[in-house]
Formats: C-alpha cells, structure tokens, sequence
C-alpha cells in the first residue's frame, strides 16, 4: 500500500482531465460538466497539489467582461479554501471554429491576430494567479493536405507569435516560462512541432530561447513509436525540461490520454525512477509539477472520474516506492557494475588528454584487442529481468 498523495508530491490535474464530458468523434457526453470550483475541492481533498487550465475551461468561450470577473473570483475563493496552486495555465486554440487551421499558424492573418490577443489576455491572468510555466499545445497548427500548407513561412509564423509573446510577458515581468507539447496528429493530420525533437529544434531558434522549453506527454511522444523515457532525458540534458504531461498510452494509435501506468508500465517505472532518483546518475533532474493530462474513460460515470484522479498519484507513489526499492537493492547494484552503465559517465578522453595522446596510446587501438572485448556480454538483459521482477512486486 502507498501512503496517500500529499501536496509535497506537486501532484497536478488540469481542469480538462476530470472535467472531461466524454464527447468524442462517435458519441456524445456521457457526463454532465463538473464546475471547476468542485474540481478544487475534490483534488485538495485527494492530496493534489495544485489544478491547471485553458482560459475557456474556467471563463466559457463568448462570456462577457462580468460573467469573466465572477468566474475568477469565486475560482481563486477556491483555491484561498484549499490551498491549491496554479502552477501552470495555458490557451485553448483549438476548440471554436475561428482556429480549424490553427492559431498561431493559421492562414487566415486575421485569425493570427485574434489567437495572439487570446493568449495575451490569459497571460494576465495566469501572472495574476501566481503560475510560472505557460504551455502552448499547438493541436490546429497543422495540416491534412500538403498543397494547403506553407510550411517554412507557418514555422515562421510560429516563432513570430512565441517571440511576441515572450517579449510580452517579459516586458509585464510576469517571469513566466513558455513550455511548448509536441503532438504528431489529431486533431490536425500533421501537427507541427510533432515531437519533442522537433519542438528543442524549433526553440533554439527563438529570439527568447532561454525561457521556452518543453511540455512532453507520454502518450504523445508514444504514438510516434519513441522512447519516452529517452525524450525526456534528453529534454532535461538540453535543460528544457519545464513541465510534462503523465498519462498512459498504449503504442501508435489515437491518443489514449489513459490513466498513468495505464499502458507501457515498464516505461512508466523508468520513468519515475529518473523524475525521482535521477536514474543512474542518483539526483533527482526534475522538481516541477508532476502533472497529469489523462481522460476518465468515457464509460465511466462521475465516481469513476474521481477514483480515476486517485489513481494516477496511487500509480505513481507506487512506482516510486518500486523504483527506490530497484535502486537499493544489492543485486541490481551488481548488475549495474557488471553492465558498466556508470562508467558511461567518465569522459572517454583524460583530462588534458588530446586526440595526439590517443594516437600515441597503442592500448587503444594497436595492442587493443577488439575480438576479445567483443566478445562480453553486457547483461542488460538481467538488469532488465530485475527491474520487471521489481515492478511485480516480487523482490
Ligand atoms: C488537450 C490536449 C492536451 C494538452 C492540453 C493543453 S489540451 O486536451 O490533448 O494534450 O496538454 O492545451
Ligand atoms: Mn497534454
Ligand atoms: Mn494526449
């Protein structure tokens, strides 16, 4: 049994997850609206530590000046109530009609204007609740057809807007950090920006680089068929690493947005152990939100919402009590020294050694006998064995 979610463990749900209706392409809601003031009191109630939105998930699309200034107001009476956070806010550019080809990217300038505008209103208010990290999910900047889409100059569009946008914020002192989420499709049948290789690529060329970085999910990155655990890696390497989103996905399909661990649980274990212990190297790289973007299952009704919510941090102070009991275990301290996983981290060339002294060295290469070495094993396949052995509660 884990012990229960506490606010130390920034535990984070946007208001879209549980909230949630579960229209989809083929059917219609399956539950009514929860009102985002209950969202707060039900995840404080669950041990969350703080709750995330799109500006039209608390102040509806279309709501006059008045109705905007009620629906903040008895939202941040919410929040002084329990205690919840808002660590992090971000735009809905994708849901009314003005944005079906895109926000930021769209053909339509007029439409580009209009998203800017959106964005520029939310980022006041997201300074004025206090968040640090703004996340742009770019689900309409895309295309279906290649003829429709210029898409060297929507690239520069993109930059254009993220560029203004961080000249805003920056010039308001609102000390926000952009996180940009990556999505290969769907909504659009390409997105751009579709993984989290492309997004780091795109980020250094901006004219704010240094305060625009990732908001990886799970899922996303899986249904590409890539290595989550590698993606974020390299996301915290590259120091990008702002936020991510937890679910679970299982492989190249549609986007599950299942509950975390709900899908490939080997991956999940991986990555919990390097969120929390850093992995191999033993400290942890990552003390942002641990936030969870996931759909109730569209057959569940609203209790199965809430258990759901539970079950994402369950899931997760379950791995990391699996993970931490991985790390401490001698045998898998053994297996690690046998695979030589931490003589990755010592440099191949001395210190103050030059390619000469490599040359010079016939250990390296003349005397060096690569079929003997060749021969080793590594025994990751072992390691490998522990770490199931460990998620299964059998060690
Ligand atoms: C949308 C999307 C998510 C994004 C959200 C932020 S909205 O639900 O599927 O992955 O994180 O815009
Ligand atoms: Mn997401
Ligand atoms: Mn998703």
């Amino acid at each position: 049994m884990p012990r229960s979610p506490r606010p130390e463990d920034k535990f984070t749900f946007g208001l879209w997850t549980v909230g949630w209706q579960a229209r989809d392409p083929f059917g219609d809601a399956t539950r009514p609206p929860v009102d985002p003031v209950e969202t707060v009191h039900r995840l404080a109630e669950l041990g969350a530590w703080g709750v995330t939105f799109h500006d039209d998930d608390l102040v509806p699309f279309g709501s006059d000046e008045h109705a905007r200034q009620e629906h903040v107001k008895r939202f941040r009476a919410a929040l002084d109530e329990t205690g919840l956070v808002v660590p992090m806010v971000t735009t809905n550019l994708f849901t009314h009609p003005v944005f079906k080809d895109g926000g930021f990217t769209s053909n339509d300038r007029s439409v580009r204007r209009y998203a800017l505008r959106k964005v520029m209103r939310n980022l006041d208010l997201a300074a004025e609740l206090g968040a640090s990290t703004y996340v742009f999910w770019g689900g309409r900047e895309g295309a279906e057809t290649d003829a429709g889409k210029d898409v060297r100059s929507a690239l520069d569009r993109y930059r254009e807007g993220l560029d203004l946008l961080a000249q805003y914020s920056t010039d308001r002192g609102y000390g926000l950090r952009f996180a940009l989420e990556p999505k290969p499709n769907e909504p659009r049948g390409d997105i751009l920006l579709p993984t989290i290789g492309h997004a780091l690529a795109f980020i250094s060329t901006l004219e704010h680089a240094d305060m625009v970085g990732v908001n990886p999910e799970v899922g996303h990155e899986q249904m590409s068929n890539l290595n989550f655990v590698h993606g974020i890696s390299q996301a915290l390497w590259q120091g990008k690493l702002f936020h991510l989103d937890l679910n679970g996905q299982h492989g190249p399909k549609f986007d599950q947005d299942l509950t975390f661990g709900h899908g490939d649980l080997l991956s999940a274990f991986f990555l919990v152990d390097l969120l929390e212990n850093g992995g191999p190297q033993g400290v942890s790289p990552y003390d942002g939100p641990r936030h969870f973007d996931y759909k109730p299952l569209r057959t569940e009704d609203i209790s199965g919402v809430w258990s759901s919510a539970a079950d994402n941090m369950r899931t997760y102070l379950l791995l990391k009590e699996r993970a931490a009991a991985f790390r401490a275990d001698p045998e898998v301290q053994e297996a690690l020294l046998a695979s030589k996983v931490a003589e990755l981290s010592v440099p191949t060339l001395s210190d103050g050694e030059s390619y000469a002294d490599l040359l010079a060295d016939r250990s390296a290469f003349e005397d060096f006998d690569a079929d003997a070495v060749g021969v080793r094993g590594y025994g990751f396949g072992h390691l490998d064995q522990l770490a199931v052995e460990h998620v299964l509660g059998a060690r």
